[in-house]
């Protein structure tokens, strides 16, 4: 007796190690263990050796052993059936999904887009145009003299095969090219990336990004430069920022300003940022130069205008206290991540 319960035991072992992995080998388990000819059957024909007294107990050991050996293979089967529910080509449909991290804007591009919005709303237009201009469209036309130090070399990337081609120094092409080709009202905001030969510090940058606008109609004065500004900055930066004018000098302008804000970091007390002055500076404008306007065929004696210019960074910087210009350009998602925004 002790051998036929040796023979269960390695029998229900054998059923329980046996691989089923798929349907043929499933049926091959159930060809050798359930089949006509299988163990189970070949077991219970050694009923026939066991004597009487015995039988009854014997016969509980192979029943319960069969039954083991039948829920094995229906656990086997649903397993195998679920799987193939699951599972085309070896891909499980049913899990969730890789999360695919969806980038965000650059904050360089959420300024612009900010400050491009807030004219947009005072009715500016948008407009853009080349990278690569000619001398006239980035330099004569803005009335800067044959030697005024931005035409150098030092501070002005010629195109070396042909240095009639620069890379703009500013957006005002743009703007030359609007007036160019549409008579007054024009009213347009320049946004775009200018190039400037510095030395890549954590302040200046061989390029970087503007805005630049211009407003040119009839009795167009200083009152609604400064009331435009003044709209502009409190969209931008809130109701409680003071703004101050300083007169400044520029070709392209005359009169010129520069326009400061109270500082954003001490409230005007007095920190590193504003060099303890309370004031940080944020864009220059003026009125458009009559030279400029003829330049470019719209009468001196009928219109004029105003223009301003800012640079994108340093209103970035100033709003998220970046200290460091290079990190716009460097890519690195450590930084990039932080501007983004959940949709
Ligand atoms: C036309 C006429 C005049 C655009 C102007 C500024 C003043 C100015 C600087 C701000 C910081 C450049 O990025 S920056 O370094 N810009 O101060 N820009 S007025 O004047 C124009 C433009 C177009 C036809």
């Amino acid at each position: 007796m002790e051998q036929l319960q040796q023979q269960i035991h390695n029998l229900k072992q054998e059923v329980t190690n046996y691989p089923v992995t798929n349907a043929e080998q499933l049926e091959a388990f159930r060809i050798q263990f359930l089949g006509t000819k299988g163990q189970v059957k070949a077991l219970m024909g050694e009923m026939k050796n066991v004597p009487a007294e015995l039988r009854k107990e014997v016969g509980q050991w192979l029943n319960e052993c069969k039954i083991f050996v039948e829920q094995h293979f229906e656990t086997l089967k649903s397993s195998l059936q679920s799987t193939a529910e699951e599972t085309t080509d070896g891909i499980d449909y049913s899990l969730p999904g890789t999360p695919q991290p969806i980038g965000g804007r650059h904050p360089i591009s959420l300024v612009r887009n900010q400050i491009v919005n807030i004219f947009k709303r005072l009715g500016f237009a948008v407009a853009e145009g080349p990278e690569i201009e000619d001398d006239w469209h980035n330099f004569g036309a803005m009335n800067l003299p044959e030697d005024h130090p931005a035409r150098d070399m030092q501070d002005t990337f010629y195109i070396s095969q042909n240095p009639a081609w620069l890379l703009r120094t500013h957006t005002s092409n743009v703007q030359a090219r609007v007036m160019e080709n549409q008579k007054p009202p024009i009213r347009v905001v320049c946004p775009g990336r200018v190039y400037r030969n510095e030395t890549i510090s954590a302040r200046a940058h061989c390029f970087f990004h503007q805005i630049e606008g211009l407003y040119i109609d009839e009795h167009v004065s200083f009152a609604d430069l400064k009331q435009t500004l003044y709209f502009f900055v409190k969209e931008l930066f809130g109701n409680d920022v003071k703004v101050r004018f300083r007169p400044s000098y520029f070709p392209f302008t005359e009169v010129s300003a520069e326009m400061d804000i109270s500082c954003l970091i001490c409230g005007g007390k007095g920190c590193n940022v504003c060099k303890h002055s309370g004031w940080v500076e944020i864009l220059g404008c003026g009125m458009v130069h009559p030279k400029v306007l003829d330049n470019m065929g719209i009468d001196s004696n009928k219109y004029t205008g105003f223009a301003f210019g800012m640079g994108v960074e340093r209103i970035t910087m100033l709003k998220y206290q970046i200290k460091d210009l290079r990190l716009f350009s460097e890519n690195d998602v450590r930084f990039l991540q932080q501007f983004h925004t959940v949709v």
